[in-house]
């Protein structure tokens, strides 16, 4: 079964954009899957943990075959480290080389202690909607698009530049 999947991609350390790019390929080339989409790279605000670098932020879109949720973020996890990830040390919403988050697993809904669906904080961060409603403005996402939930959230754009409180 091929399914649906999008990956948020991150970066404040280091050369950003390039990390963000190599690793967009890095995942398309993981077994099974197939790049469908990649949306711009944005420079976004930090969230959560303000005193930080922007970030660039990209979401891709990928065909995915016979995998499940949790396989697949192992190996996002595991592509992260190879990347240069390092966790230790690091304050929870800190900088980092890469982060790669999975954020839609076709319309899975899932509650796990190692992997929630939707992601947890996606709908309230348009650092993913904002690209996620480029590269797929018609997706549902638990029946809304990712345009109707950035309409609820207070934040603002220049271009590719993100604002958000
Ligand atoms: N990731 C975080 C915390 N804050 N802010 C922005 N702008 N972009 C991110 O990717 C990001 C963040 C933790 O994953
Ligand atoms: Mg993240
Ligand atoms: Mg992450």
């Amino acid at each position: 079964m091929r399914e649906e999947v999008f990956v948020g991609l991150g970066s404040n350390l280091g050369k950003a954009q390039e990390n963000v790019a190599l690793a967009a390929e890095a995942v398309a080339d993981l077994p099974g899957c197939e790049s469908l989409r990649l949306s711009s790279f944005y420079e976004t605000a930090p969230q959560d943990y303000p005193d930080q670098p922007w970030f660039i932020n990209a979401v891709l879109m990928l065909s995915v075959e016979d995998s499940e949720p949790p396989v697949f973020l192992a190996r996002l996890l595991e592509l992260e480290q190879r990347l240069g990830r390092v966790r230790e040390g690091v304050p929870r919403f800190g900088p980092r080389r890469i982060d790669l988050d999975l954020l839609l697993f076709g319309n899975r809904v899932l509650t796990t202690p190692f992997c929630t669906l939707p992601h947890p904080r996606m709908l309230k961060r348009a650092f993913v909607l904002c690209p996620l409603a480029e590269i797929a403005p018609e997706y549902l996402i638990l029946g809304k698009t990712a345009a109707e939930y950035l309409a609820q959230l207070t934040w603002h754009r220049e271009g590719l530049r993100i604002f958000q409180p």
